[in-house]
């Protein structure tokens, strides 16, 4: 077993989740949720919360975002993209429960874009930044803030008070959903729109007196204590981002396929850039296209080769050169 797999029962093997995380940050949450409606057993690895990111860069080929799954030499970055991998190797509970899957998937797409950079400007104002750094080296947040401020160049910046206007409102809608005593927003059945929702939310608990915006919504806070019992399924054991690599390295990709008729032909030099922020353009050469999914294949120095995988929805495809 490799050295750097400091799990001292069982290191990962090829077949298992790898969830690359850290605890603060709130999509990161999201996808612990998932495994734990799932009740999947997982393997942690930390990740840097700013930039450098040397080992996470060996994997994604230049994705800096948080989380990415890994299972053996493939990468799944993106939430919207592990939630299918993960129903996929268990359907059931379902996240997509049939009668309300599609309003489930448009939830949490305005929950993870709109409510999630509504809740962090709010977050992020001067009282909020102080008890979410409260403990750690007070250079900390100072570097936070310089890294996310060019992660996020181009983005429109959405003042504190602002955010704090919107906030108030989308609590409101929330809270209107629950207002007939359903235990989940979409009814009686959970779904990936409960954990989309959420997120944000949790991270609002964290900011000391900026957390009073949720007090008055009695039902939406019942309801963050049904999602928060959901539990994060069982961490079966921790790697570092060495053994993550060796990991990927001992492993093989699994295959991928190009759908005919998308435009682009498998093998050819692409590369994938997120939309929104964390603009970095990942390179490699296509390996999958779906209407729903892109796979790149990627020759690391150090991971040898890996599959990195993104969602089709908010990200860019482009031949390279
Ligand atoms: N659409 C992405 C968004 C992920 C995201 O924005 N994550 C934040 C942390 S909560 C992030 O990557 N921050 C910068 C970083 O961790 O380096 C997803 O669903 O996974």
């Amino acid at each position: 077993m490799n050295a750097a797999i400091d799990d001292a029962t069982r290191g990962p093997a090829g077949d298992d989740l790898v969830l690359h995380h850290y605890g603060s940050s709130p999509f990161a949450e999201k996808a612990r949720l998932m495994l734990g409606l799932k009740g999947l057993s997982w393997h942690s690895v930390t990740v840097p919360m700013v930039m450098p990111k040397p080992d996470v860069v060996a994997l994604t080929g230049g994705y800096r975002r948080t989380p990415f799954l890994q299972i053996g030499a493939d990468v799944y970055c993106d939430t919207a993209l592990i939630v299918e991998v993960l129903e996929r190797r268990r359907p059931s509970p379902s996240l997509f429960p049939a009668a309300i899957a599609g309003q489930a998937r448009a939830l949490a797409q305005w929950a993870d874009t709109e409510l999630f950079w509504t809740a962090l400007p709010y977050a992020m104002q001067p009282a909020g930044a102080t008890a979410l750094f409260a403990g750690a080296p007070p250079e900390m947040l100072q570097v936070f803030v310089a890294d996310r401020k060019a992660m996020s160049e181009g983005m429109p910046q959405v003042r504190g008070i602002d955010a704090g206007a919107a906030l108030a409102q989308y609590l409101d809608w929330l809270s209107s959903m629950l207002a007939d005593g359903r235990p989940w927003l979409l009814g009686g059945e959970v779904s990936i729109a409960d954990l989309s929702v959420y997120h944000p939310l949790w991270f609002l608990t964290k900011t000391g007196p900026l957390a009073e915006v949720l007090t008055p919504h009695q039902a939406l806070r019942a309801w963050m204590g049904r999602v928060g019992a959901i539990g994060h399924g069982e961490r079966a054991g921790k790697l570092d981002g060495a053994g993550a690599i060796a990991l990927a390295r001992a492993s093989t990709p699994r295959p991928a396929a190009v759908d005919a008729g998308l435009g682009f032909e498998a093998g050819e030099p692409v590369t994938v850039t997120p939309y929104d922020y964390a603009r970095d353009a990942v390179a490699g050469t296509l390996a999958g296209l779906t209407t729903r999914t892109v796979t790149l294949a990627r020759d690391d120095e150090r991971a040898g080769r890996v599959h990195v995988h993104f969602p089709r929805i908010r990200y860019t495809l482009k031949k390279a050169g």
